[in-house]
């Protein structure tokens, strides 16, 4: 009996010391592969990931997303190249995984077209591909396993059904609006675009201008400086992200104008970050569309739906409000379907994650 305890305690003592020398082993090695769990080795799921850059407060937030969801203690290896918002860069970050095996592919595409090759590329190595945020323009569709995103025409179509409620109320004559767009070619900028464009002959509104101010605040500081030299009676600016509209209402003041209800011109941006939803609140901005950046834990379940088969549907859309800067909540309808518009309140601002 003594004898037996003896052998089954030296069996503990050995067995932990097995364990510390693993976990130490796996501390050691600098590119984490594998983890040990009870004594036993568990594999992590690679996943290979282009983001298109930092170019926004969204961007940054969409890449902590992704960052936070694919850890080691959650059985994931997560390699992270920023393509700064060169396709040529993704294009090399994509060949980059298939050599070296990954499990999947994840990337958020700067534009829609030329990803053909490198994706035939990745369906050859039999990696499966996950498309977030914009998309691939692709002939052949079973390049790509799933797309997760937003609808950006329907949240362009949200807001200018929002700005035509305000300007019948306002009784405002005459509507003449620039567009500062995001990066031509990206899906978010097609979207927005197109709803705006629809809009403008839909209801007779003057859209004066267009130009990309690239998601950028610098870029669209400069953008709005100029077409306010070339037009003295804008009204209205459509700017595609909420950082467009941070350098955006900047030029306007810088020439001397003022933004909001009761101001010379009124914002209309796309986002709602805290900063957005904060300008939004003290009536910077007018209308600030809701753009969902938290992708990674639908990208996670799209995976877990691959590996058991059960991915049913191939694109998936991620939920969104839109917010306006008056005081009562609105409701409107497009498509047979009736949306609430929030208005901001602190707490609102407060909750914002970024
Ligand atoms: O709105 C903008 C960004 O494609 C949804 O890209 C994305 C857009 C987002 O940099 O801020």
């Amino acid at each position: 009996m003594r004898r037996k305890i003896l052998t089954t305690a030296i069996g503990v003592v050995l067995a932990a010391a097995i364990l510390i020398v693993a976990v130490s082993m796996v501390e050691l090695s600098g590119k984490q592969t594998e983890i040990w769990k009870n004594g036993e080795k568990d594999s992590l799921t690679t996943i290979g990931f282009s983001q298109v850059g930092a170019e926004s407060d969204w961007r940054s937030a969409n890449s902590i997303s992704m960052k936070r969801t694919f850890t080691p203690e959650r059985g994931y290896d997560l390699i992270f190249e920023d393509a700064k918002q060169k396709q040529s860069d993704q294009i090399k970050a994509i060949r980059k995984f298939i050599q070296q095996e990954v499990d999947y592919i994840v990337f958020s595409p700067v534009v829609e077209s030329g990803w053909d090759t490198v994706l035939e590329e990745a369906k050859r190595a039999e990696i499966p591909v996950i498309i977030i945020d914009r998309k691939v323009a692709v002939k052949d569709s079973s390049l790509y396993a799933a797309w997760i995103g937003s609808n950006f025409y329907l949240e362009g179509q949200k807001a200018c059904k929002v700005m035509k409620a305000y300007v019948d109320e306002q009784q405002i004559p005459e509507v003449n609006i620039v567009n500062i767009q995001g990066t031509l070619g990206a899906t978010s900028q097609i979207g927005r675009t197109n709803a705006l464009e629809d809009a403008a002959q839909k209801y007779g509104w003057n859209l004066l201008e267009q130009e990309s101010g690239e998601y950028t605040e610098a870029k669209a500081y400069e953008v709005m400086s100029k077409m306010l030299l070339e037009h003295d009676d804008i009204n209205f600016v459509y700017c595609e992200n909420d950082n467009e509209a941070f350098g955006a209402i900047d030029a306007i003041r810088d020439a001397g104008k003022t933004v909001g209800p009761g101001g010379d011109i009124q914002i209309i941006s796309f986002d709602a970050t805290r900063e957005g939803l904060r300008r939004t609140l003290h009536r910077e901005i007018l209308i600030n569309g809701e753009c969902n950046p938290w992708h990674g834990e639908y990208v996670e379940k799209v995976i877990h739906m691959l590996e058991t088969n059960e991915l049913w549907q191939k694109e998936m859309y991620v939920p969104e409000e839109t917010f306006y800067s008056m005081p009562e909540d609105m409701q409107i309808m497009l498509g047979g379907k009736e949306y609430t518009v929030q208005t901001v309140t602190e707490s609102i601002v407060q909750k914002r994650e970024y």
